[in-house]
């Protein structure tokens, strides 16, 4: 049985939902490569070693697809990101693992999601490409936020420089990008330009605490973080989706104190569950 690249995206967008990485756009290649300088444009999924650090034992001894046609008419490509939903399954599985906690924690586990997710529902045939925004090598760098903008996952505002989602305002990170030897979604041959959800009362807002906390960080303040997240919160769309202060706070100081307390809180609340369950049974 033939299985079709939206069935493919389906079962892709379930299994990372479960992981929190719930926010998933698929888009054509093109849209991107078009808007960007050509250092930063996406990989071609071709059959060839793809770098990704998989083994994708069918991928050995394909003949190279003509990748300037690919690049031509783009190919299906899909930008993952999350909300605050990342959270509870990030902590979750950080205090059931027995190892000690990574240095980038969020990183390593998206890492992992995202790889076993697409291995568990990605045909090899599709030669699977994964860039991750954590990556900087020089020939793999990717700017995200031109590819949430592109996509039209997010309005990349120039008044914060902050990707603002049309539900989710500016609180969703950008993790991931898989790109699949298949051509781009019926449907997606004319992008659309995502639409600025913020109001001009915010823009004023956003560029005042985008000038002050400049000035924050240009005079090293230890502080400028606070007045990054001020700007962040200036903008009002998706206010009800915040992140929690923890997770806040981490994204910030990347603290791994506060994912230690995290761990701790959610054992505590496991206990009270525990006895609670137990007074009920008496
Ligand atoms: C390196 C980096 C940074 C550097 C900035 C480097 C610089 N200005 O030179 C530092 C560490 C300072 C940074 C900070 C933040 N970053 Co940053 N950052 C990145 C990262 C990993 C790479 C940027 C890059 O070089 N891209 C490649 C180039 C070619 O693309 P580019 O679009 O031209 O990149 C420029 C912008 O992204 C810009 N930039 C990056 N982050 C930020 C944040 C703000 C507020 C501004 C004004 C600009 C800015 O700097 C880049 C170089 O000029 C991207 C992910 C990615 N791969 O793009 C995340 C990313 C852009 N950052 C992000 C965020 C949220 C932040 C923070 C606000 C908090 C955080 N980490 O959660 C803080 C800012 C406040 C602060 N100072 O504390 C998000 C944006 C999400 C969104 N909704 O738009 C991204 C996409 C990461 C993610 N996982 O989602 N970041």
């Amino acid at each position: 049985m033939m299985t079709t690249s939206a069935a493919v995206l389906s079962a892709l967008r379930a299994r990372l939902a479960t992981a929190g990485l719930d926010l998933f756009k698929p888009f054509n290649t093109r849209w991107y490569d078009a808007a960007v300088a050509e250092h930063i444009r996406l990989p071609v999924a071709c059959g060839a070693h793809d770098g990704s650090g998989f083994d994708w034992t069918d991928s050995q001894g394909q003949e190279l697809k003509d990748k300037e046609g690919s690049k031509e008419e783009g190919q299906l490509a899909v930008l993952i990101g999350n909300t605050r939903a990342i959270w509870s399954p990030f902590i979750s599985a950080l205090a059931q693992s027995p190892h000690p906690i990574p240095a980038n924690p969020i990183n390593t586990y998206v890492t992992r999601a995202v790889r076993e997710a697409v291995a568990s529902c990605v045909p090899s045939s599709l030669h699977p490409v994964l860039r991750f925004s954590y990556d900087l090598t020089p020939g793999r760098v990717l700017s995200f936020q031109r590819l949430a903008h592109e996509s039209g996952l997010a309005y990349l505002h120039p008044a914060c420089h902050l990707c603002v989602h049309p539900e989710y305002g500016p609180w969703i990170s950008l993790r991931v990008v898989v790109v699949l030897d298949a051509p781009p979604l019926q449907g997606q041959h004319d992008k659309e330009a995502p639409m600025n959800p913020c109001s001009s009362a915010e823009e004023t807002a956003m560029t005042e605490a985008k000038a002050v906390a400049l000035a924050a960080s240009e005079r090293h303040d230890a502080e400028a973080w606070k007045l990054w997240l001020a700007m962040r919160d200036a903008c009002t769309v998706g206010a009800q989706h915040r992140y929690t202060e923890p997770q806040v706070a981490y994204h910030y100081t990347h603290d791994l104190g506060i994912i230690e307390s995290e761990m701790q809180r959610l054992r505590d609340d496991g206990q009270t569950e525990q006895v609670a369950g137990t007074s009920q049974l008496l």
